[in-house]
């Protein structure tokens, strides 16, 4: 299943008390203060993987505890810090406080971490506690608490480019004939019901041999007020740096029908609704000889089943893409 948010709860491990205990010599009553330091809380990290695409595994655990470290102990021994707890992360997951909603991590590459719960420092025993003014200390410290954090994940794929059109648009069809993603697709609408995403090979390559494509469920009039499956996967092309928007050659108001989908945008973010666009004619197989005429001024035709027009298409993608770097946008 396709997770792109949960709230998660890290408690990091807590400080290992240091010891209280002294020396113990023959003949000797009682030596010098030797109680050693408790260890380390174990830290919790969240780091970015490219193995993992969904949130799914992250949600399922849910509780993630760290070990307390272990206490210290007579003769000078120092506890043990405990063992630190990785949870990798898809690329793309901003990770906020649950509580202050601060960002505290925005993970955008493979291996990229960070501390999300630090672990409690461990108590000092009383041979570190001796002063000059106090040789024989007759305490010792509590390990510290390790941190607690409700971590709400929200995933955002990343992508280049974001596929937007009405449900059966033909969107899908284009995806799986520009790269090896097999989204499935049908005649019924809403077929996609969570963001697929496909490598095209670049053909001019400024920007890279290859960019994303992002196919994600279509949008319909007021899908912001929740209608069909809302505006809430449009998360998925925040982060694009262009958008195609695609509306098939059998509808009767091909313009009006692209305001609409420009106004969901709008009402997700302005940011969105002003990224590059270029406007695409699906399905234009479709059409009789004349009404080509159809394909309103400045728009681009294809079929993504005969392959007609796709070569355009994609040339224009990558002239919109070198306009905007990649990912320029930030988490919102
Ligand atoms: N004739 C023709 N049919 C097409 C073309 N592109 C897509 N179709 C058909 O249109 C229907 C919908 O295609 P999809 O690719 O699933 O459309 P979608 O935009 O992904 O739809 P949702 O996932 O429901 O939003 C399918 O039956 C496709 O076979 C085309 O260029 N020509
Ligand atoms: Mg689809």
């Amino acid at each position: 299943m396709f997770i792109d948010e949960t709230i998660i709860e890290a408690k990091a491990g807590n400080g290992g008390n240091g010891c209280h205990s002294y020396e113990r010599l023959k003949y000797k009553p009682k030596g010098k203060p030797d109680g050693g330091n408790g260890g380390r809380g174990g830290h919790i990290y969240l780091v970015g993987s490219k193995q993992i695409h969904t949130l799914q595994d992250v949600a399922y655990r849910r509780h993630y505890k760290a070990e307390r470290g272990a206490h210290g102990k007579g003769k000078n021994q120092y506890g043990k810090s405990a063992e630190d707890i990785v949870i990798p992360v898809p690329l793309g997951t901003v990770v906020y406080d649950d509580a202050t909603g601060e960002i505290l991590l925005d993970c955008l590459n493979e291996g990229q971490q960070e501390m999300v719960a630090k672990g409690g420092r461990g108590g000092r025993g009383n041979a570190a506690l001796v002063t000059r003014y106090n040789p024989n200390p007759e305490f010792c410290e509590p390990g510290k608490e390790g941190e607690e954090k409700a971590l709400k994940l929200v995933l955002k794929v990343l992508a280049d480019v974001g596929l937007v059109g009405r449900p059966n648009a033909g969107k899908s069809t284009f995806l799986s004939r520009i790269s090896h993603a097999r989204p499935k697709i049908a005649d019924y609408p809403f077929t996609t019901k969570e963001p697929h995403l496909g490598i095209v090979k670049s053909q001019s390559g400024p920007f890279g041999s290859s960019y994303v494509v992002a196919d994600i469920p279509g949008l319909i009039e007021d899908c912001h007020k929740g209608k069909g499956m809302g505006i809430r996967f449009l998360r998925h092309i925040e982060r694009t740096s262009a958008l195609a928007i695609m509306v098939e050659a059998a509808s009767e108001d091909p313009i009006g029908d692209a305001n609409v989908l420009l106004n969901e945008l709008e009402h997700y973010s302005e940011h969105l609704a002003a990224k590059p666009k270029c406007f695409i004619m699906t399905k234009t197989d479709l059409m009789g000889g004349d009404d080509s005429i159809k394909i309103p001024d400045g728009w681009l035709g294809m079929s993504a089943v005969t392959g007609d027009g796709v070569d355009v298409v994609l040339r224009e993608l990558e002239k919109l893409l070198t306009q905007s770097p990649p990912f320029a946008e930030t988490a919102r």
